[in-house]
């Protein structure tokens, strides 16, 4: 059996975000941010009036007061790139003031110095689930074109910065999660049920042409700058070979693909309109939008965890846990403790089809498995024996090195929570993703020590030798 070959300078690396790592929630000027509100995360809805913020969230990993320690583990595993966020309410305290919070911005520079000293490529997604509760609670999140404007600025301000030290961006993560989880992805303060299509799609054209001007915003004021939209990827298979379950299928994962059609053509195409006017649907979209949607992007990053069913037969529309988007379980498929469905070979299929749909390069920024992992010592040593997730790993890797050779244009892999934290769709501690165990548990107790689990060295082995040592 041949080994698996890589590109040079193929990037390897971890992923994470702001409101799941940090904590610091309330230091060096920052405003609330919708996460600090949401105690249970996921499709969660926006607080009752006057709760305070009572989560895992606000000390998270203490990120904030740990990067440098953290960072320094990822450089020992190798790390080539490293995917964080930037929290909107770091910078912006309350997301419309005019100027933004200098000791937000010298936070991250502090980060970055700590990467650079490593070589590490950084890899950042300007609204990682962050949205300013302040943008939420008064404006209705993004349901507003206001919001357009306040993220203009907060860009703006993001790249002169940072820009001749960042090359990699991503405008929002999941961009398309917004359509089930508006509070969390969309800032959108309206409860879930009582949202109309009319207004949610409102928010999405808000979101679209907000990132298109970032990218364009990126090109005035750093031409080195490589923007990428971030898409949630969920292959959806028909449940049976029945034409109907094939177009159902389809229709289901169109309502995601629109997120990359857009982004890369920068226009509606003729399926989303004609969705629109089936739901009675009229977008508010002016010249100055379209002109803007044009803007498209250089790459197209996803997250990648796990594949769906679906039918046109309502009676076996039988959805499981499983992730935000939801969907129709798979009998031929295993799933996780939370009921996503481990499917390496559907990495493979997403690869494939964004890279014949879109023709542009592609950044695996998510992908991992969550599990129960128990902290064990081996002479002396604490660890975490975790073959589960060196398997899923590594199997999904295979299938990356399946892709490329098939001709796929793929720029890096970030595996997700490389470092445990909290769980965004649970907001538990004890769902973990890292090659880093963090000692911190659901109630909040914990030392928030350190350790390598088995993965840490198996991930630095399968770095160093560009994919070589992965086992097909
Ligand atoms: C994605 C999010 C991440 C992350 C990951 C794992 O949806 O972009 O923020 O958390 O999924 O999900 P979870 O944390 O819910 O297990």
């Amino acid at each position: 059996m041949t080994t698996i070959s890589f590109p040079d300078g193929f990037l390897w690396g971890g992923a994470t975000a702001a409101n799941q790592i940090e904590g610091g929630y309330a230091e060096g000027g920052k405003g609330l941010s919708i996460q600090d509100v949401l105690p249970g995360g996921g499709i969660g809805s926006p607080r009752t009036e006057g709760a305070t913020p009572d989560n895992l969230k606000l000390e998270a990993i203490d990120f904030y007061h740990r990067y440098a320690e953290d960072i320094a583990l990822f450089a020992e595993m190798g790390f080539s790139t490293f995917r964080f966020s930037i929290a909107w309410s770091r910078i912006f305290p309350k997301g419309d003031e005019l100027e933004p919070n200098e000791e937000g911005l010298a936070f991250y520079d502090r980060v970055l110095d700590e990467l650079e000293k490593h070589g590490i490529e950084p890899l950042v997604t300007i609204s990682h689930y962050e949205t300013p509760l302040h943008l939420a609670e008064q404006y209705d999140g993004w349901v507003s074109r206001d919001l357009i404007g306040f993220y203009e600025r907060y860009a703006r301000v993001l790249f002169e910065r940072f820009g001749s030290r960042v090359k990699y961006w991503l405008t929002f993560n999941e961009i398309n999660s917004v359509l089930h989880a508006p509070f969390m992805s969309g800032g959108i303060n309206t409860p879930a049920e009582q949202l109309s299509k009319q207004d949610l799609y409102q928010a999405i054209h808000h979101e679209l042409v907000a990132s298109a001007s970032a990218t364009r915003i990126a090109r005035e004021v750093n031409t080195n700058i490589q923007i990428g939209c971030m898409v949630l990827s969920m292959p959806t298979y028909p449940l049976t070979p029945a034409p109907a379950d094939v177009l159902k299928a389809q229709a289901t994962e169109k309502e995601s693909l629109v997120f990359g059609d857009v982004h890369t053509r920068g226009e509606y195409p003729g399926y989303f309109l004609r969705a629109l006017r089936e739901q009675g649907v009229e977008l508010q979209i002016t010249d100055e939008d379209r002109e803007t949607l044009k803007h498209t992007v250089d790459f197209v990053s996803f997250s990648y965890y796990m594949s769906v069913a679906d039918t046109a037969d309502e009676s076996k529309r039988i959805t499981g846990p499983g992730n935000i988007l939801g969907g129709v379980a798979n009998p031929t498929l295993e799933a996780s403790e939370w009921g996503w469905q481990i499917d390496p070979v559907g990495l493979r299929i997403t690869l494939n089809q964004f890279w014949e749909r879109w023709q542009k390069p592609l950044f695996i920024v998510e992908n991992g498995l969550g599990a129960r992992d128990q902290l064990v010592e081996i002479d002396g040593v604490k660890t975490v024996q975790d073959d589960y997730r060196i398997a899923y790993l590594n199997d999904h890797l295979v299938q990356v090195g399946e892709a490329l050779e098939d001709g796929v244009d793929v720029l890096g892999y970030t595996s997700w929570g490389c470092i445990d934290c909290v769980s965004a769709s649970t907001a538990q501690l004890s769902k973990r993703y890292g090659f880093i165990y963090v000692d911190r548990n659901d109630d909040g107790s914990g030392t928030l020590e350190r350790y390598k689990k088995q993965s840490f060295d198996w991930y630095a082995e399968v770095i160093r030798s560009n994919g070589a040592s992965l086992t097909r």
